[in-house]
């Protein structure tokens, strides 16, 4: 998915949950304010991530703890 410094990303838990969602430590507390680590547990429960007006250009990758190893993982371009 490629985004725009300032978009938001809707996160919605769809089946098989708990989920959520964690961008990559290596990005410290900056990835970490993109996370929403607390587990969704409620399937239609949604969570949102606004990428600052300020974020580097570059990629984002996050995953889903609980599903990581099953290849629940993503990546987010944002655009400069
Ligand atoms: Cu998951």
């Amino acid at each position: 998915m490629t985004i725009k410094p300032g978009d938001t990303i809707e996160w919605l838990n769809n089946k098989v949950p708990p989920h959520n969602v964690v961008f990559d430590p290596n990005g410290g507390e900056f990835a970490k304010a993109l996370s929403h680590k607390q587990l969704m547990m409620s399937p239609g429960q949604k969570e949102t991530t606004t990428f600052p007006a300020d974020a580097p250009a570059g990629e984002y990758t996050f995953y889903c703890e609980p599903h990581r190893g099953a290849g629940m993982v993503g990546k987010i371009t944002v655009e400069g």
